[in-house]
C-alpha cells in the first residue's frame, strides 16, 4: 500500500550509504570531485559509447532541513555525495550503478531489458540444501574482500579534502555492516566537542526506504559474488515469536553452552568477527571505524530488560500497523503519533499508535530481545539475523 511513497522516497534520495568505488578513491578524483569510472563493457566512462549512461553534475534536491538536523556544513553525509563528488554518471533506460554497469532493481540479462521477478521465501520454507546454501553465501561474503568497493576510514577533511585519500579494503559482508554504522554514526559539531547521535536511516521517514535500497544492494552484491542470478535473502517471520526460533544451530546459531553471550561453537556463525561495535572509541579519538575486527557475534536473546520490551510483535500487531493509513505524521520521528513508519520502527505503541519512550515495540524490539551484537544500532548488522529480520520488516511495508 505504501509502495508509491516508498518509491518516491527512493527517487530523491541519492544512495547515501558511504561505500566507495575503489575506481573512485584516488586524490585524483577526489580534488577533481568526479566519480565516473569505466564500465568494462567497453571501456568508456559511465558505459558512454553503449549508450548506458555519461558523467554529469549530480543534481540534489533542496538539501533536506528541520528540527532533526538544523545543520549546514557539519557532516560529509550531508547532500550526499556532494562533499565527495560532484560529478557522477547518470545511467539511462534500466541502467545503473556508479558507472552504470549494473541494471535496476527487478531487470537482468545483456541490455537489463529482461524482466526478473524474484520472491524472498520465509527461511523456514527453504529445504536443507537452500539454506546451507545461504549460509554458505554469507561466509564466502564474510571472507571475499570486494574488488570493487573500499571503505573512508576518515573524514574529508582529514582526508586534506580530498590530498590524502584514507581508504581500506573490507570484505563483502562487512561492507555492508560498515554502511549501516556509517549511516547512523554520531558527528561532532564543529569545535564543540559535542557528539551528536545524526542518523540518517532510523526515527524518521527514511527508515523504511533505507533499509530496502539496503537489501536490494546486498542481494544484487551477493548474486554478482555467487552467479546466482536469483539470489533472494529470506525473511524471518517472527510474528507471535515466543522465542527466538531460528537460534538453533541449523538456522542462525545456538547459545553456547558455557557463555550465554555467545553463539555455540557448532553454529555457521560462531567464528565471525564483529566490526564497528565501539562507537565511544571512535568517538574519543575522532576516527571513523576502519573495519578492524572487533571480537566475537554477541547475542543473548530474551535476556534483555523485559520492562522495555514485554514480548516479540504479534499477529494483532502487524495488523495494527497494516491499519494505519498515514506513512508519516508529526514531527516525522520517535515522537510521531498514528505514524505507520514510527509504530512498524517500534516508537509507538502497536496497540495504540502513540508514541512511547519508555517501549521499544515492533522492529525494535527484536534488536532489543537479541540482546548483544543486534541492540546496538552502529554494529548491528553484523548479526545475519539483522538481514532476515529487516526481510520481514521490508514485507509488511
Ligand atoms: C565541482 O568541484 C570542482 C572541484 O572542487 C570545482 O572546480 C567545480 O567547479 C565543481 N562543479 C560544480 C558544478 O559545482
Ligand atoms: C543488446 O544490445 C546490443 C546493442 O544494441 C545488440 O546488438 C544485442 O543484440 C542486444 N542483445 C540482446 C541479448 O538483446
Ligand atoms: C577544506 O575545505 C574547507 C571548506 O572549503 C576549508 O575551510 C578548509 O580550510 C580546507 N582544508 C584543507 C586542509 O584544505
Ligand atoms: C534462475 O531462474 C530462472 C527462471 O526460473 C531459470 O531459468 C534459471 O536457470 C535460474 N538461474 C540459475 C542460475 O539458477
Ligand atoms: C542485555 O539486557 C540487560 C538487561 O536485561 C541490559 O542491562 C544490557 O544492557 C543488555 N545488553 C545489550 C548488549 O543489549
Ligand atoms: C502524541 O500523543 C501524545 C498523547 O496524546 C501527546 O502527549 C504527544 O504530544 C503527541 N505527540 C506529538 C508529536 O504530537
Ligand atoms: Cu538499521
Amino acid at each position: 500500500m505504501f509502495l508509491a511513497v516508498l518509491y518516491c522516497l527512493l527517487w530523491s534520495f541519492q544512495i547515501s550509504d558511504g561505500h566507495f568505488p575503489r575506481a573512485c578513491a584516488s586524490s585524483k578524483n577526489l580534488l577533481a570531485k568526479e566519480c565516473c569510472p569505466p564500465w568494462m563493457g567497453d571501456g568508456s566512462p559511465c558505459g558512454q559509447l553503449s549508450g548506458r549512461g555519461s558523467c554529469q553534475d549530480i543534481l540534489l534536491s533542496s538539501a533536506p532541513s528541520g528540527p532533526q538536523f538544523p545543520f549546514k556544513g557539519v557532516d560529509d553525509r550531508e547532500s550526499w555525495p556532494s562533499v565527495f563528488y560532484n560529478r557522477t554518471c547518470q545511467c539511462s533506460g534500466n541502467f545503473m550503478g556508479f558507472n552504470c554497469g549494473n541494471s535496476k532493481f527487478g531487470f537482468g540479462g545483456p541490455n537489463c531489458t529482461e524482466k526478473r521477478v524474484l520472491i524472498r521465501r520465509n527461511i523456514f520454507d527453504l529445504s536443507v540444501s537452500e539454506k546451507n546454501k545461504f549460509f554458505s553465501y554469507l561466509t564466502l561474503a564474510k571472507h571475499t574482500i570486494s574488488s570493487v568497493y573500499v571503505i573512508p576510514t576518515g573524514t574529508y577533511g582529514q582526508m586534506n579534502n580530498g590530498s590524502t585519500p584514507m581508504f581500506n579494503d573490507i570484505n563483502i559482508y562487512d561492507l555492508f555492516v560498515w554502511m549501516h554504522y556509517y549511516v547512523s554514526r554520531d558527528t561532532l559539531l564543529g569545535g564543540s566537542e559535542i557528539w551528536r547521535d545524526i542518523d540518517f536511516a532510523h526515527e524518521a521517514p527514511g527508515f523504511l526506504p533505507w533499509h530496502r535500497l539496503f537489501l536490494l544492494l546486498w542481494e544484487q552484491e551477493i548474486r554478482e559474488l555467487t552467479g546466482d542470478e536469483n539470489f533472494t535473502v529470506p525473511y524471518w517471520d517472527w510474528r507471535d515469536a515466543e522465542n527466538c526460533d531460528i537460534c538453533t544451530d541449523e538456522y542462525l546459531g545456538g547459545r553456547h553452552p558455557e557463555n550465554p553471550n555467545l553463539l555455540s561453537p557448532a553454529s555457521f556463525f560462531s567464528s565471525w568477527q564483529i566490526i564497528c561495535s565501539r562507537s565511544e572509541e571512535y568517538n574519543s579519538h575522532q576516527v571513523l571505524c576502519d573495519g578492524t575486527p572487533e571480537g566475537p557475534l554477541l547475542r543473548n536473546p530474551g535476556n534483555h530488560d523485559k520492562a522495555k520490551t514485554p514480548r516479540l510483535p504479534s499477529s494483532a500487531d502487524v495488523e495494527f500497523c497494516l491499519s494505519l493509513t498515514q506513512y508519516e505524521s508529526g514531527s516525522m520521528d520517535r515522537t510521531a503519533n498514528f505514524s505507520f513508519r514510527n509504530t512498524l520502527e517500534g516508537f509507538a505503541s502497536p496497540l495504540t499508535g502513540i508514541a512511547d519512550p519508555s517501549q521499544s515495540s515492533m522492529h525494535n524490539a527484536l534488536h532489543i530481545f537479541m540482546n548483544g551484537t543486534m541492540s546496538q544500532v552502529q554494529g548491528s548488522a553484523n548479526d545475519p539475523i539483522f538481514l532476515l529480520h529487516h526481510a520481514f520488516v521490508d514485507r509488511l511495508v
